[in-house]
Formats: structure tokens, sequence, C-alpha cells
């Protein structure tokens, strides 16, 4: 009997855990993601048959009779098969292509709801337009209505970062000094996980988001909460006085607080979100300490120092202000 060597079973049950649908470009839920996908199967099927044809005329070179060999020595066979059929195949290809992702950037018809997001080395920084236009700022979790277009605004404040959602589309450049639009709309609730696609330093592997799509009116009462302007959250505890004296302001803002800073993620609803440091880690109370006392082990490099400054006692209040604030 043949044994399975390990390093195959270790291969075979890390390239299966990818087949999740949370991060996948075959399980679509939108109409670019699916257009998307629709190609990558007639590819995947196209390279199936010219592998299954360049195998055969392996087999036949190797093993087979003197006539079929001599034709596959001819320059006949190599114009034919190294040449003409290539050229063909790929221009075929390529044209059809382009005609099926010809709506991907659509950025003369813009959508009646646009959202910035700014790639920042390691984490995503968001804006919804106030009512008089006014940036709500949000983080590293996008929120969408469902069946409706959103043009997602994608810059960078500092290297070249790749928006990916793979559910709802295909990926964009987000790079300094231009804005790149990516039309996307989402077909069913859920929740879809992304991924910066362009490496950009460090933690780039750590630099993850969710979009998460709801319901029209879900999403309306959502986008109501984010305008107000001072969010909910016991602001005159012993945490939020924590929060200022310890100079989490200097970096993140908290609406209607004297925290101000822009160089952090905005924390005024860190509250509502599902992950914290950019999909790395669950967003929990024990997580939000971890993330104060040992955030370079949570996400090594990450721009934020480590505070060893608090107590336990002081740790716990902190992480219930935070988790107040909604
Ligand atoms: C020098 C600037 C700086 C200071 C000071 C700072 N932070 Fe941060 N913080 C950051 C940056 C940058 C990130 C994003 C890290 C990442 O994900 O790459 C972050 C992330 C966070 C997050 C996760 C946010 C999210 O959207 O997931 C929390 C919570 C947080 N900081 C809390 C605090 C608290 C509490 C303090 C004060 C004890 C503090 N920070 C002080 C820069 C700072
Ligand atoms: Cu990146």
């Amino acid at each position: 009997m043949t044994r399975i060597a390990p390093a195959w079973i270790v291969v075979g049950a890390t390239s299966l855990g990818g087949c999740g649908d949370v991060q996948s470009a075959l399980a679509p839920a939108g109409d670019e993601a699916s257009r998307v996908a629709l190609l990558t199967w007639i590819l995947f099927a196209g390279a199936a048959v010219i592998l299954l044809i360049v195998g055969v005329a392996l087999v036949l070179a190797m093993m087979g009779s003197k006539r079929s060999r001599r034709f596959l020595a001819s320059r006949r066979a190599i114009k034919l098969g190294g040449i003409a059929f290539p050229v063909v195949t790929l221009t075929i290809l390529l044209g059809y292509g382009v005609w099926l992702m010809r709506e991907t950037i659509a950025t003369d018809r813009p959508a009646a709801l646009r959202i910035e997001v700014t790639g920042e080395q390691w984490w995503w920084r968001i804006a919804y337009a106030g009512d008089q236009g006014q940036p709500i700022a949000e983080a590293n979790e996008l929120r969408i209505p469902v069946g409706r277009e959103v043009d997602v605004v994608l810059r960078s404040s500092d290297v070249i970062h790749s928006f990916w959602i793979p559910s709802l589309g295909g990926k964009l450049d987000m790079i300094p000094g231009r804005t790149n639009v990516l039309r996307i709309k989402a077909e069913r609730p859920g929740i879809y996980r992304g991924q910066c696609a362009e490496y950009c330093g460090g933690a780039h592997a750590l630099m993850a988001l969710e979009l998460v799509a709801m319901s029209d009116a879900e999403f309306e009462n959502w986008l109501k909460a984010a305008k107000r302007p001072a969010p909910g959250g016991t602001h005159d505890g012993p945490g939020a006085a924590l929060f200022h004296s310890g100079g989490c302001g200097a970096c993140h803002a908290i609406r209607g607080t004297k925290a101000a800073g822009v160089i952090g993620p905005d924390l005024s609803r860190i509250g509502t979100r599902r992950f914290l440091a950019a999909a790395t880690i669950p967003n929990t109370p024990e997580n939000l300490t971890r993330l104060i006392t040992h955030g370079q082990t949570v996400k090594p490099g990450n721009a934020m120092p480590e505070f060893r400054i608090f107590s336990e006692q002081e740790l716990r209040s902190l992480a219930t202000y935070l988790t107040s604030l909604k």
C-alpha cells in the first residue's frame, strides 16, 4: 500500500481551506463577480482542453507511429500548433474578455451612493457623505445596501494598495495621487471578506476588510446612526477619561469629543464593528485589551505603539468605553 506523505495532506488541506465562500471569486454575489467567475471557468475549461491536446501530442511524439511522429516534427505542425493556434485562441479570448468586462469600470454614469475608501498602511479609511456632503468617517468595515449600485472611490495616502472583495468584483489598485472608481453591487445580503491585493509593506497580509450588505431599510438606519454628531456611549465614565489622558486622541477621533486625531482609524462607532485592526481579530473586550497592550504581536509592524501604562482595571474600563461606542 502506498502511504500519503504528510506534506500532501498539508497541501491538500490548506488548498481546500480556501474553498469557503466568504472570500471567494468562485462564489459570486454580484454582476461583476459573476462575469469574473464565468471568465474563470471558461479559461479553466479551455486550459484543460489544451493540456489534454498537448498531453496526447507528447505521448504520440514519444510512442506514436512513425507517421504521426513525422507529422509532429514537421514545419507544418509547428506553424499550426505553435503559432496559428495560440494566436487565434488568445486573440479570441482577449476580445471576449474585454467585451465581458466592458461595464467593470463605469465612471461616466455615477452611482447615487459613493463611498470613499483610502488605503493606509495597514488599514482602510472609509468616508460616507453626510447630508451636506461632509465626510462621515468609518474604518475597516464597509456597509452597503443590497441591490443598489455603489461607487467605491479608491485612493491611497501612502503606497499602492489594491481593493479586492472577490465575491463582488475584480480588484482595483489604490494609487497615490490618483482616484479610481470601482462599481459594485451586492445581489444578496451577507458578509463578504476582502483583502488588500497589492503588497504594501510589513503588515500587508493582515490588511483585510469586511463588507456587510444589508437590506435598504437596515442600511438607511445604520447610515442615520452614523450621521449623528456624537455616537452613543458612556462618555463621562472612567474609560473615556483614560482614553483622553492616555493620548489616544492624538491619533484617533471620536466624534463629539475632543479626540480628533486622524492618523489611526476613526473610533466613533468601534463598538459596532465585527473585527479589529483591519479584520485581523474579532472585536471583543479581551481583544481590545490585547490590541492596546500587545498590538505588535497581534499585528506585527502596525503603526500603533503598544501601551503598557494601564492597570488591569483601567484596561477593562477602556475596553468597556470603546465597546459602548455605537
Ligand atoms: C501613534 C498613533 C496612535 C496612538 C497614540 C493610538 N493609536 Fe490606536 N491605532 C493607530 C493605528 C495606526 C491603528 C491601525 C492599526 C492597523 O490596523 O494597522 C490603530 C488601531 C486602533 C484600534 C482598532 C481600530 C479598528 O478600526 O480596528 C483601536 C481600538 C485603537 N487603535 C485604540 C487605541 C487606544 C485605546 C489608544 C490609547 C491607549 C490608541 N489606540 C492610541 C494609531 C494610534
Ligand atoms: Cu497591501
